[in-house]
Parts: C-alpha cells; sequence; structure tokens
C-alpha cells in the first residue's frame, strides 16, 4: 500500500488529481490506513501496538509526500502561469490619447505671454458683475444710450447683478486697487463675457475678450499704438500695418477701432474686408477722465489707454475658423485638428 500509494503521489501531474483523487483514496476516511488504525481494537493485544505504529509512520510518509508533491506541482503551475502571462516589456505601447488645451485658451495664453513680456500683470476677474463696474464706473451712468450697445443678462430683479457685458469692469477694479506711487499700472485681462446677442457665425452670447489698461504718468496714443503693432506682429506677423479710426466707447476720448491688413487680399481688398483691404479687430483709446475720476485718481496727473479685444475673433482669424459657434459645440472633429 505504501509503495503503491508514493508512487501514485510521484506520478500525478494536477493538483486536483493528487488532492481530490489520490489523497482521498489513501488517507480519507474511508481509505486504507484509517479503516486500519480503526480495526486495531479488534486486534490481540500484542498485535496492536506494531500495527498501530506500522501504520502511523505509514500515514506520516504519505502524507509528507503529499505535502512535497503538492507543492513541487503548485510552483509548476505558477511558473505555467507565469509563462503564459509574460509581459514584453520591449514591445511599444499602445499609444494614450493626451487631451489638449482648446484653440481659445491657446490664443488667450499667447496674448497673455506677449503682454507678460513686456511687464503686464494678468488678472482674472469675476464673471458675475455689479451694474456698478460693468458699467457706471466705466462712465456709462444707468439709461445711457451706449448700454444697448452691450445687451445685458440681469441675475437679480433690481438689476444690480449682471453678468458681465466686458472685461471692462476690470479696469475700474485694478485702479481704485493700484499703488501709482510705485510705477505705473500695466494690465491685462482675459475671461468669459456674455451679452444677449443672437448667435451667428460671428456672434456668440458668450465668448472671450481682453482688456488691456495702462496708466502712469505720461502715458500717450503713440504707446497704445506701438503696443498693438506688436501685438498684431508677434500674432500674425510682421507684413500686416494697423490702422486707428475713430470711434466712440464712453469709457475712453479719444476712442479707436483697430483694423489689421486682411489677411486675406494682403490690404487689395476683397470679399473677406468688404473691399475696403482693412479688417477690425478691436477697440481701444485713451482712458476717459470720468473713469480715472471714479476710481478716486487724478486725470491731470495720470492718463492711460486702455484697448478691449475679442479673443474669439483673433482665434477666428489666425486659425481660419469661420463659425465661431465651433468653438462651443464640444464636437471632438473640429477640436482635435488644433491638438
Ligand atoms: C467692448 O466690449 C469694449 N469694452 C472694448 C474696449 C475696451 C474699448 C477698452 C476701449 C477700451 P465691443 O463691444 O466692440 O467693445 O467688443 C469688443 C470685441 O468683442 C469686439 O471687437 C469683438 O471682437 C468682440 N465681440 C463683441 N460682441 C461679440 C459677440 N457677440 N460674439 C463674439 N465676439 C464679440
Amino acid at each position: 500500500l505504501r509503495d503503491k500509494g508514493l508512487s501514485e503521489i510521484k506520478q500525478a501531474t494536477d493538483l486536483k488529481t493528487l488532492n481530490q483523487k489520490i489523497r482521498v483514496q489513501l488517507l480519507g476516511k474511508k481509505g486504507p490506513i484509517v479503516k486500519t488504525l480503526r480495526g486495531i481494537g479488534k486486534l490481540p493485544v500484542s498485535q496492536r501496538p506494531i500495527v498501530g505504529k506500522y501504520a502511523n509512520q505509514v500515514k506520516g510518509q504519505l502524507f509528507r509526500s503529499l505535502k512535497k508533491r503538492n507543492l513541487e506541482l503548485a510552483k509548476a503551475k505558477l511558473n505555467d502561469e507565469l509563462k503564459a502571462e509574460k509581459i514584453d516589456v520591449t514591445l511599444p505601447g499602445k499609444p494614450v490619447k493626451a487631451g489638449h488645451p482648446h484653440l481659445i485658451q491657446v490664443v488667450m495664453d499667447h496674448i497673455c505671454d506677449l503682454f507678460i513680456g513686456m511687464g503686464y500683470e494678468v488678472l482674472n476677474g469675476n464673471e458675475v458683475e455689479t451694474d456698478e463696474y460693468n458699467f457706471e464706473r466705466m462712465n456709462l451712468p444707468k439709461h445711457h444710450p451706449a448700454r444697448d450697445m452691450q445687451a445685458t443678462f440681469y441675475i437679480t430683479p433690481d438689476k444690480n447683478l449682471l453678468l458681465r457685458t466686458q472685461t471692462s469692469g476690470m479696469q475700474a477694479r485694478t485702479l481704485e486697487k493700484h499703488d501709482f506711487s510705485k510705477g505705473p499700472l500695466k494690465m491685462i485681462s482675459p475671461g468669459v463675457v456674455f451679452r444677449r446677442d443672437n448667435d451667428d457665425a460671428t456672434h456668440s452670447h458668450q465668448f472671450h475678450q481682453m482688456e488691456g489698461l495702462v496708466v502712469g504718468k505720461h502715458v500717450t496714443m503713440a504707446d497704445l499704438k506701438g503696443t498693438l503693432e506688436f501685438l498684431i506682429h508677434k500674432m500674425f506677423g510682421n507684413e500686416f500695418d494697423i490702422r486707428l479710426r475713430p470711434s466712440y466707447f464712453p469709457f475712453t476720448d479719444p476712442s479707436v477701432e483697430v483694423d489689421m491688413t486682411c489677411f486675406n487680399c494682403g490690404g487689395k481688398g476683397c470679399s473677406v474686408c468688404k473691399g475696403t483691404g482693412w479688417i477690425e479687430m478691436l477697440g481701444a483709446g485713451v482712458v476717459h477722465p470720468n473713469v480715472l475720476k471714479n476710481a478716486g485718481l487724478d486725470p491731470h496727473k495720470l492718463n492711460g489707454f486702455a484697448f478691449g479685444l475679442g479673443i474669439d475673433r483673433f482665434a477666428m482669424l489666425k486659425y481660419g475658423v469661420d463659425d465661431i459657434r465651433d468653438f462651443y459645440l464640444n464636437d471632438m472633429r473640429f477640436l482635435s485638428q488644433f491638438d
């Protein structure tokens, strides 16, 4: 029995056969060893210790042999599994599609970098603004007709809280905080603005603006022109000129609309620029004395320039996007073109 058992154990090739079959047959309750040990009481007294000792020896041997074979088979099984699951770390991995910034963000960051290079601070304002800062401090008192140019989403029934229609409120907020004894104020403020405009290819009810403001002791219109020329040259190329055209904004005087050479015809005149050779890019001007006064500053001692550009329009011109709504539809076929 012992030799047969040991040889069966040795020849077992899998754990299931070893434990569920061979072990049960040899050492199970109905197996020969247990039967022998149970039957000891029926033997003559003199034979009992001899048979008992021998049966226990055989049981021990079979038990140790089972344990050893179990370990061997478990190890072999693990090795087989490891072999089957082996990973070739030298194989090239599956590419993981990484995200990328939205085109509007790319243009915003580009413009910010240019101004940071000229020593400007970048300030972020709140999208929910008060009537006071969005309009009144910007020289747009209640019932001023120019408010109609910026159809407003009001938040509270008393119309004191609104979704800002322009980033210009940040002019008022920074002017009242800046310490002019430490030097001039040079800031830009990018962000989202909202207007009750009907959405079409060039208008969105939500879009992005970038405000720019420089206030100091001797800031002139020539500084404004040089700054904007630098911006256009860096964004679009040195071959593009700008021109300043008289315009009107309540918070600047004089006010100008800034045009850039038409990128489509190079200034000759085409359908894109309606034959003028120029494309309207942004609004700007000399800071209105009332804006300075509203911030508690003396317009006889300080002056400056301000500008406000539509980032979406910049992005459209720079990247040839012909519908502003594409920026807001989250269509990956559009967005991933600008990876
Ligand atoms: C303003 O909002 C002034 N605050 C700009 C300014 C600042 C002038 C400082 C002077 C000094 P305007 O309403 O023109 O101006 O808007 C500025 C730019 O925002 C426009 O040139 C245009 O590019 C963009 N814009 C205006 N309305 C929309 C719209 N509905 N959708 C997309 N872009 C728009």
